[in-house]
């Protein structure tokens, strides 16, 4: 007897050995009848879910051992959690999944169901019917010279006749034998594991960038391997899918957002749940805790929203144990999620209570939780010899209730295989897998920068550009009316000259009328208008569907978004303050700013986060308002970063935001800077010269602001000094520049409007002009913005004189001592004069 189970070759040795033992069937049961007395499955339904999760548990060894010869990347398997096959069988292929790593059984199932077609999404949610099809019917058909219409006709399903049949064929000898070898309709699920395991270029979702679960056919949205990171998402879609479906019903007319699905924004039926599996450990992770907390505040504050949590729970992770009851506890006291158990070892309960579960979550439009009993097998990856940490006993007791044994216990008690057959099905598919394996491990992997970073953040300026000039033609022409309605009778551009934040104000207001799917929300936003009134009046003026609160989580401001946006919708969150993004910043860095990258733009998050920020607020708030730093967002790969200085730019920025969000899917962070909120003078009390009038909508496109492209300042003969900033820097720098015109020094400023994609050209171009570069960096000096401005002109081969003013490493202080550590008007004034110097 084995006791400790830590290889692929133990585990397959201890299958044969048990599969082995099993009992001589006595009578055969038809596989078209129910599995047992009452079961909601077929013997031949079980027997597919056995089918896929043999395919499973065959992936597994053939990742390990591709791994043996280097040819395998990925080891991090499903075995012990292959229960999740019924989970799978129990919820629509069009229900949206996000999944756990251990997803191989339910992926497999969901592949076969899309296969299966029309035929195969008999709503397993309805009682009492047989859920034909939640395992396709190609892979139940049991020998030919045995007809089973029943198990492959859905009209036979809802047979009135059927629940008056004579009592019970169970265990009657009826000679029909199950077909050897189940894996055809798997073989593609296969094929798409595997050439995740190799890092093909030809894998269907992320194309070798990761291995992940994803198809957009399928419904699969990819996760990432931040534990628990997908939850906030799959609150957010939640919450989008119902209100999809009720602005639906309003008329709305269709979105950009999500690819998938083209010809409607909502890419999955509006009775849609949204599922999300993951771990028992990450149960206790802050993503995962705000994720519940969100789910279930909005469900206390009535709020719908359709999300089936499942926790796949098999004690450990890694190697840290969940206290015993832990799990459970935790879960059963999720206020407004509604809690389901089943044990992952006995499929046709599984099924029951995973059906169940979907079925209320569908019908009440509220959350639940489905606690899966799992255990966890081979280990948490290739390398892990749990052997360390865990007893022999323990390691056998998670083999006693192995999930793809227990179901080859029922199908061999129920007399629907015998255990040799059910060994040559696993044989069978063993063999298939590793023929595929092999097929798969030579295909070409992504063999350049370029191919790798093709799927990141595609940029399409000139449809970009296309999208404004609809957008103006609209708002002149067929929406003009509408538009007057919305700002009172009175357009924004016959207002006046107007701040910043009132630009942005209008600006958002015309984003909403361009953009029907479009939606602002976060802390304060709605009933307030904003900590700084930014967002005043657009809840009156556009709804509280559109234009709502949330509760205080950035983590969930942001998920928010990410479901949202991958649910077709245009999501503007903001977030309060640059401060508090980064308690959040995952959600970002390594949920939208990845969609794209990991899954070849099939699915994408189309967002633009506004985030008041950057310091001078003169007298408030230390650090925490005043925050100084984007170096964590200057870094993510395909982020547009924005920081709008002034009125007039503010507006078109936007706008650009918005139409690049919606024509790619862009994930842009628009920073404001809070000091220029309300300032309206430049370089003196009452000149006024902060203050710009907001154009009307014929001069979008001559106004038009790519991304990416600065904007120049000449002063005097602008031709002695090149003075590059941003934000606070662009009125600090003007008002220096103006200082030095009186001295005769002529200087360029150059605003950079956008921190990334920078504006290398109009850096580079700017710069040579005049051979001296001051840059004015109101970031640190340290990680901050000037220091990708001088690599900038480094890189390019510059070699006229440069200069950094930036703000002190540290954070700002509160009070007056701020200014000890900002970059000040004399600091860029005794900086421009160094270099003049030269
Ligand atoms: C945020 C985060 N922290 C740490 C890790 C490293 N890690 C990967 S899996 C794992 C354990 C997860 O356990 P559990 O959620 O129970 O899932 P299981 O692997 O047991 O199925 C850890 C700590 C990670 N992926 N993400």
């Amino acid at each position: 007897m084995l006791s400790l189970v830590t290889t692929p070759q133990d585990l397959d040795d201890r299958f044969r050995e048990t599969l082995a033992a099993l009992p001589a069937v006595a009578r055969r049961r038809d596989p078209a009848d129910p599995v047992s007395d009452d079961a909601p499955l077929t013997g031949a339904q079980v027997l597919d879910l056995f089918d896929a999760q043999v395919t499973s548990r065959q992936l597994d060894l053939a990742g390990r051992w591709l791994r043996s010869f280097g040819e395998g990347f990925y080891t991090i398997g499903s075995a012990g959690h292959e229960g999740n096959a019924a989970v799978a069988a129990a919820l629509r292929p069009t229900d949206p999944a996000l999944l756990h790593y251990r997803s191989g059984a339910f992926y497999c199932v969901r592949a076969a169901q899309a296969v299966a077609g029309p035929a195969s999404t008999a709503d397993p949610e309805s009682p009492k019917s047989v859920p034909q099809g939640s395992v396709p019917p190609g892979s139940v058909s049991p020998d030919p010279a045995q007809p089973t219409e029943r198990s492959t006709d859905p009209e036979r399903l809802d047979d009135p006749e059927r629940s008056t049949d004579p009592e019970p064929t169970d265990l009657q000898p009826t000679g029909a034998e199950p077909p050897i070898g189940g894996f055809a309709p798997y073989a593609d699920a296969a094929r798409d594991v595997l050439r995740g395991m190799v890092a093909s270029s030809q894998e269907p979702i992320a194309g070798g960038r990761h291995k992940v679960f994803g198809r957009a056919d399928l419904a699969i949205v990819p996760t990432t391997s931040t534990i628990a990171s997908h939850l906030p998402r799959a609150v957010g879609m939640g919450l989008a899918v119902e209100r999809l479906r009720r602005l639906d019903s309003a008329g709305r007319r269709t979105g950009a957002g999500a690819r998938v699905g083209s010809g409607s924004a909502a890419p999955w039926p509006p009775d849609a749940i949204v599922v999300c599996s993951f771990g028992d450990a990450s149960v206790n992770h802050a993503s995962a805790t705000a994720a519940f907390n969100t789910a279930g505040w909005y469900d206390h504050a009535g709020l719908r929203i359709p999300v089936l949590f499942v926790c796949e729970d098999n004690g450990l992770g890694i190697s840290v144990r969940s206290p015993e009851g832990w799990v459970e506890a935790t879960l059963r006291a999720r206020p407004g999620i509604r809690y389901f158990s089943a044990d992952g070892a006995d499929p046709v309960r599984t099924y029951e209570v995973a059906a169940e579960a979907a079925a209320w979550v569908r019908r009440n439009r509220r959350p639940a939780v489905l606690h899966l009993r799992t255990v966890r097998l081979m280990g948490h990856a290739g390398a892990d010899a749990e052997s360390a940490y865990r007893a022999p006993a323990e390691l056998t007791e998670d083999l006693e209730r192995d999930p793809v044994v227990a179901t080859a216990r029922l199908l061999v008690d129920a007399g629907v295989a015998t255990g040799e057959e059910l060994l040559a099905r696993y044989d069978e598919t063993g063999w298939q897998v590793r023929r595929l394996a092999e097929e798969v491990l030579g295909e070409p992997k992504l063999a350049s920068a370029a191919d790798v970073v093709s799927a990141l953040a595609p940029r399409r300026p000139v449809r970009v550009a296309r999208a404004v000039a609809d957008a103006a033609a609209q708002a002149s022409g067929p929406g003009a009316g509408a538009r007057a309605e919305a700002f009172g009778g009175k357009p924004p551009e016959l207002a006046g000259p107007m701040t910043l934040a009132q630009s942005i104000n209008a600006a958002l207001a015309d984003g909403m009328l361009d953009h029907p799917q479009m939606a602002v929300f976060g802390e304060d936003v709605a009933a307030k208008g904003g900590v700084y009134g930014v967002t005043k009046g657009l809840r009156d003026r556009f709804g509280a569907a559109r234009v709502f609160d949330t509760l205080l989580d950035e983590t969930s401001v942001l998920g928010l978004g990410l479901g949202a946006g991958l649910a077709g919708m245009l999501p503007v969150p903001e977030i309060q303050y640059l401060a508090y993004l980064h308690n959040a910043e995952d959600q970002l860095r390594g949920e939208a700013a990845t969609m794209q990258f990991f899954s070849r733009g099939a699915f994408r998050n189309p967002m633009v986060v506004r985030v008041a920020g950057l310091a001078y607020q003169e007298g408030f708030g230390g650090h925490f308002h005043n925050d100084n730093s984007v170096a964590v967002l200057r870094d993510v790969p395909g982020l547009v970063v924005a920081v709008p200085a002034r009125p007039d730019d503010a507006a078109p920025m936007l706008r650009t935001c918005l139409a690049s969000a919606a024509v790619d899917g862009s994930v842009c962070v628009f920073v404001e800077p809070i000091a220029l909120y309300h300032t309206r003078d430049l370089y003196a009390d009452g000149d006024g010269e902060w203050m710009a009038g907001y154009p009307e909508p014929g001069a979008w496109v001559a106004g038009h602001v790519p991304i990416g492209r600065a904007r120049v300042y000449r002063v005097g003969s602008a031709d002695d000094l090149t003075i590059i900033t941003f934000g606070n820097g662009v009125r600090m720098s003007l008002r220096a520049a103006a200082a030095l015109a009186e001295e005769g020094v002529g200087t360029r400023v150059v605003d950079l409007r956008w921190l990334a994609p920078l504006p290398v050209a109009d850096i580079i171009r700017e710069s040579s002009a005049t051979g001296r570069v001051l840059v004015v960096d109101e970031t640190r000096r340290s990680g901050g913005v000037g220091e990708g401005v001088i690599a900038a002109l480094v890189d390019a081969g510059y070699v006229g004189a440069a200069r950094r003013v930036a703000a002190v490493d540290s954070f700002v202080p509160l009070g007056p001592a701020a200014r000890q550590v900002l970059v000040s008007a004399e600091a860029i004034t005794d900086g421009a004069r160094t270099l003049l110097a030269r």
